[in-house]
């Protein structure tokens, strides 16, 4: 069924705006790798940057967060599953992490990509475990953003192969156009996230990004993802999240039942 007519119209202002505003704060786009990376995020929504960091940081990175599981137990949420542990924030335990948070080439990209200065914000670290009915990380497939773009890089710190837990992406999926076009697959009582059905069933391609440890991924998460399920061995990631420093913050509600002493 499709969504009410309001939903489209708040979604297409929405998006005129942030149209209006890239216009009038357009960044000019620099080196030609770059703009390649940034050519092929507007085209398909995605980019893999191959081995960006070596495997020895990666299993650095992967082992302490495993400490922290341990030692930090109650900032890490968990889904209904017990498959995704999630840490909000990791950016302020150690070095490696606050690494990744600051890495000026990422957030460059992200900037040349938005066409406007961005805000790190903060830094997801993810471990997901094998366990059964487990939706992957994310919670199955989604958008993070209805009709603006969001900008994210996500680094693998295991090597990840077709039954891990991949990211996966619907090519081409982000753009006001493809979220309206799209509108109709989502769910009744949220317009951010879709059946699999619905997307296996639809003319969506999918690409399951599998990569090497220490890979990151560049992606416009307006496009339709999720995390694979995984069916066999474990994943170990890190997300950096992004705000435009025209907007307000708009992650809350992410941390809103954690402890912010430590922050
Ligand atoms: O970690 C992933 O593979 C995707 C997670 C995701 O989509 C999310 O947290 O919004
Ligand atoms: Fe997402």
């Amino acid at each position: 069924m499709w969504p009410s007519l309001k939903i489209v119209f708040s979604g297409a202002k929405q998006s005129i705006k942030e149209w209006r505003f890239d216009k009038e704060n357009a960044l000019p786009i620099s080196e030609s790798t770059e703009q390649e990376i940034v050519q092929e995020i507007k085209k398909n929504g995605f980019y893999v940057l191959e081995k960006y960091w070596d495997a020895k940081k990666c299993d650095q990175a992967a082992e302490q967060i495993l400490h922290l599981k341990k030692s930090e137990k109650q900032r890490f949420k968990v889904d209904d599953q017990m498959s995704d542990f999630r840490f909000f924030g990791i950016q302020d335990y150690g070095h490696i992490f606050q690494d990744f948070f600051s890495d000026p080439y990422l957030k460059k990209i992200g900037e040349s990509y938005l066409g406007y200065k961005i805000n790190n914000y903060f830094t997801l670290a993810n471990h997901t475990v094998c366990k059964e009915n487990n939706l992957g990380s994310g919670g199955g497939w989604h958008r993070d953003s209805g009709f603006t773009r969001q900008f994210k890089a996500l680094m693998y710190l295991t090597d990840m192969t077709q039954k891990n837990g991949a990211f996966e992406c619907c090519e081409r999926s982000h753009g006001w156009y493809n979220s309206i076009k799209y509108l109709a697959l989502t769910k009744k009582d949220n317009h951010f996230r879709f059946t699999d059905q619905n997307i296996q069933s639809s003319d969506l391609n999918i690409k399951k990004l599998v990569a090497p440890k220490g890979s990151v991924i560049l992606v416009d998460t307006q496009c339709i993802h999720r995390g694979s399920p995984i069916l066999e061995g474990e994943r170990m990631a890190l997300t950096n999240y992004y705000v435009g420093q025209h907007r307000r913050t708009e992650f809350h509600s992410y941390f809103k039942d954690i402890d912010q002493s430590k922050r």
